[in-house]
């Protein structure tokens, strides 16, 4: 469809991981050199939902991981998962076709251990660990659909 000149369209999401260490009372599923429960996740800010424009997000795992690439086609977009180490995961996003946007990748450090100021009293309370990113989707000269799409109430 057309597209709108002179006009920019932004909505903001996060994106990151939160973590928190396996107790005693772990699945007997989980391997044992597991040692943290974690999910990856995009999603909107002031718990927008963004699945009106977002078609699905494929979450890239590290290769250890069976089905590494995982598509996640509607809200919640998170994978949760168990794991012992860190790595980087790409997080790639596709739009609905009405919005004719070519998809965009974002890369995420999940963050499994705390680290700084108040990291020996995280570790002790076992508390959870985040760590996540503000952006914004920026539609420059956004097709007609998408721009109804976006600003339907
Ligand atoms: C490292 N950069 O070499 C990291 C790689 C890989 C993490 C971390 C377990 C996967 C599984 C897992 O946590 N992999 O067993 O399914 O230290």
């Amino acid at each position: 469809s057309k597209r709108l000149k002179n006009l920019q369209i932004c909505r903001p999401f996060v994106y990151g991981n939160m973590a928190v260490p396996l107790k005693e009372d772990r699945s007997p599923d989980i391997p044992p050199d597991h040692t943290h429960s974690w999910t990856v996740f995009l999603k909107g800010v002031n718990g927008d939902d963004l699945s009106n424009f977002v078609k699905r997000v494929v979450f890239k795992l590290h290769e250890t991981y069976p089905n590494s690439s995982r598509s996640i086609e509607e809200p919640p977009f998170e994978v949760t998962e168990t794991g012992w180490g860190e790595f980087e995961i790409s997080i790639r996003v596709y739009f609905v076709p009405e919005a004719s946007e070519k998809n965009v990748v974002m890369y995420h450090h999940l963050k499994l251990h705390p680290y700084g100021p108040e990291a020996e009293q995280q570790k002790s309370d076992g508390a959870t660990v985040t760590s996540m990113q503000y952006d914004e989707f920026v539609f420059n000269e956004p097709t007609e659909s998408l721009f109804e799409i976006l600003t339907k109430k």
